[in-house]
Parts: C-alpha cells; structure tokens; sequence
C-alpha cells in the first residue's frame, strides 16, 4: 500500500486558548480535542494530520520550510500573525503544494485590521466563520487538491 500523503496543519498564537476564550468567538472546544477531530477527519480521507500550534513567529516559519520537505499539503490559521506577517507569507510563496488558510471565526465580519491577510496571497483557498467544522471542510478541501485515497 502507498504510503499517506502528509498534511501540516499549523497554528498560531493563541490558538491554544480555544474554548478558554470569554468572548465565546471560537467556541466551546478545546485545542486539544480541535485537534483530536482533525486528526480523525484526517484519517477519514486518508491523510496523516501533524497538527501543531506555536505562539511563536520564527518557529511557524521553521514548520513551513519543513513542510517544503516532509508535507504535500498545509492547512494553517496563522491567528493574529496573518495581518502582520511579511516572514510566514515568504516562507509560504516556497511552499509548492496546496494551501489552505483557515479560520475559526468570519474575520471580515471583524475589526477593519483583521481584513487584509498576508497569508490569503500564497492560498489556494480561504475558509473562515465556521468553527473547527471549517477545519474539517479545508481537510476535505485538503484532500481533493493532493488526490488522498480514503482508506476502503
Ligand atoms: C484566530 C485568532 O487568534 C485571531 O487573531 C484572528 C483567528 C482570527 C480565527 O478566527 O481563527 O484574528
């Protein structure tokens, strides 16, 4: 059997506090059990999920690039680092595979400075508003851009 193509679903700062949020804007999840579900769905479709968070810019970075080598794929909510990050778009215009940019929440039914995204420039595509279900339809998406086989 051929091996499982590999997606990277990387998030970024804050992505943690999912479901400890007050504001109620990302749910009642946690990260933790976001993260089960994705990897579930993943397996579903035939793909292996390394689903990671970092507060950190650098580190979102490193992932990427290593995504060029070890990925066919990346899934990723940069979090607040999508309106700022000039370094997280480079290091995505290197990537050669599918992108897909995901967020939890509509960010254009939010602040003025959550509606220009660095990332949206490198994306395939772009799925916003629906929670960790959006997650699980960017994996779909995710599956049909790199033609994954579900498992019989
Ligand atoms: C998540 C965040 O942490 C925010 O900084 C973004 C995004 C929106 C989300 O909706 O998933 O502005």
């Amino acid at each position: 059997m051929a091996s499982q193509p590999t997606v990277f679903f990387l998030n970024g700062p804050n992505a943690n506090l999912y479901g400890l949020d007050k504001s109620g804007l990302y749910g009642r999840d946690s990260f933790e059990s976001i993260r089960q579900r994705c990897e579930k769905h993943a397996a579903t479709l035939g793909m292996r999920l390394d689903f990671r968070q970092s507060n950190h810019e650098g580190v979102l970075v490193d992932w990427i690039q290593e995504a060029r080598l070890e990925a066919e794929g990346i899934v990723i909510n940069a979090a607040g680092l999508t309106y700022t990050s000039v370094a997280i778009l480079d290091a995505l215009l290197a990537f050669e595979g599918p992108i897909i940019e995901a967020h939890m929440s509509n960010i254009w039914k939010r602040e003025p400075f959550r509606h220009h995204s660095y990332v949206s420039r490198a994306a395939t595509g772009v799925i916003a508003g629906l929670g960790a279900r959006g997650y699980e339809l960017a994996l779909t998406a995710m599956s049909d851009l790199i033609g994954a086989t579900s498992p019989a």
